[in-house]
């Protein structure tokens, strides 16, 4: 396992940049240190190398290097963080130098996914990226090694313990992928559960920390973890909500994105992103407030196309109004992205507004119905009750009177019936 930032409580560390002249660069330094100290961290030093590219062996160049270490020892720092991914060979000769840890933005991330991995689902998936991650690197970095005691004989008793540690590595990565796909089957036996159910599953999605538990909390009256911090959710949580039309919908909160979210997190999490791609809608949330609120859409709706779920009806939400203090903005947002809902899931401004919404798409799902039912046809007044919402039964002399909301397939078996619809 990739050796964790967080041993003990709040370890203290530096934060190195390449600016390569990017005009975000500072706005991903500030995500850097909040992924540092999500992860239970506090960077005390912060220092910045201007170059165009990294330098093969120290990635910030050799002087820089020895520059920063001195820092380091000085402040007995216990990790270095830098903000590109780093090749095995730099991250070698870096540790060397400095004495301490040396992760890069790859690494944090998965770190603190395997803090928050807290089901069997969570923590298989983020063993596997981990391990992924680590494959190529220890054989990149060992092959020198492999080398020297090549030929006759290596697969025998004389092989490296790199091959043995590859060779196990693998085995793992093997039995993890096996158990996963366990993992799947009960994640679909459950939907096929929910299916049953005749309402559709709506999905929170967006960036991390845009505030869909705090909107998911809000709606449900549950109590998911909230949290000033990156991933503060990974698993999903799904619960029914009702609104106050009789209409349900399945509400599900999950794992948020980041950019350059780790490929081996994408492909490792995919029982966990699997509720996003089959759900029926996305409720993508924005933080209104975050200067790079746009970028964060677009990063979001890279993800959402590299698991496939970017057609799905989108209802985008900006969240955190209440931080925005010029309503120029917001109307200029109204105006950039039409049907775009302004909300604040922390005081509840605009939710309603949302639910509205919501409501609307689920006419386009389901449409209001009224009918008289024969005395003896119970077994129609059943399959209402399983397959509608909000049905009101009335037993009257000259029949039974249902209403309340049905699937558009159901509309033709009723026809006989008389059924009348609205909308
Ligand atoms: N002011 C303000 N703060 C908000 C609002 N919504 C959420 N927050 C805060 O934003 C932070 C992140 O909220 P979460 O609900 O945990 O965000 P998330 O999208 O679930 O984040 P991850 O699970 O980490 O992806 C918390 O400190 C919330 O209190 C809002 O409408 N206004
Ligand atoms: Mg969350």
């Amino acid at each position: 396992m990739i050796s964790a930032i967080v041993e003990k409580k709040q370890e203290r560390g530096m934060l190195v940049g390449l600016d390569r002249g990017e005009k975000d660069f500072e706005e991903s330094l500030k995500e850097l240190d909040q992924l540092a100290s999500s992860a239970g961290g506090v960077i005390i030093e912060k220092h910045i190398q201007k170059l165009p590219f990294p330098t093969a062996p120290y990635f910030i160049g050799k002087g820089k290097a020895l520059e920063f270490a001195a820092i380091c020892k000085q402040k007995e720092l216990s990790f270095v963080l830098f903000n590109e991914e780093l090749s095995p060979i730099q991250c070698r000769n870096l540790n060397t130098l400095f004495g301490c840890k040396v992760l890069d933005r790859t690494q944090l991330i998965l770190d603190i996914f395997a803090q928050r991995a807290k089901t069997r689902e969570g923590k298989l998936q983020i063993e596997l990226a981990q391990l992924l991650y680590l494959l190529p690197r220890l054989t990149r970095l060992w092959t020198h090694l492999s080398r020297q005691t090549g030929g006759i004989g290596t697969r025998g008793p004389g092989e490296t313990q790199l091959e043995v540690d590859r060779r196990r590595i693998q085995e793992r990565i093997h039995r993890l992928k096996k158990e996963l796909e366990e993992v799947k089957k009960t994640r679909f036996i459950q939907r096929k559960r929910r299916q049953k159910f005749p309402w559709p599953t709506a999905c929170l999605v967006g960036y991390t920390n845009a505030g869909k538990s705090t909107l998911f909390n809000r709606l449900t009256h549950s109590h998911v973890l909230v949290e000033d911090k990156l991933f503060a959710t990974l698993d999903p949580t799904i619960r029914l909500f009702e609104f106050s039309g009789g209409q349900k919908i399945f509400l599900s909160d999950t794992v948020g994105f980041i950019q350059k979210l780790p490929y081996h997190l994408i492909e490792s999490f995919k029982a966990t992103l699997e509720e996003v791609k089959e759900a029926d809608l996305l409720i993508h949330l924005v933080d209104a407030s975050h200067p790079l609120a746009e970028n964060q859409i677009n990063e979001v709706n890279k993800v959402l196309e590299q698991i496939g779920a970017i057609n799905k009806p989108i209802i985008l939400v900006w969240n955190k109004i209440d931080l925005v203090h010029s309503d120029g903005l917001v109307n200029r947002r109204m105006e950039e992205y039409p049907g775009c809902v302004p909300i604040s899931a922390a005081t509840g401004e605009g939710c309603e507004n949302l639910l509205v919404k919501i409501e609307e798409w689920l006419k386009t799902k389901r449409r209001f119905f009224s009918l008289k039912l024969p005395m003896d046809r119970t077994d129609i007044v059943a399959k209402l009750h399983r397959m509608g919402s909000g049905i009101v039964t009335n037993y009257q002399s000259d029949g039974i009177w249902v209403n309340g909301w049905i699937p558009h397939s159901m509309f033709s078996s009723l026809e006989q019936f008389n059924i009348t619809v609205e909308g």
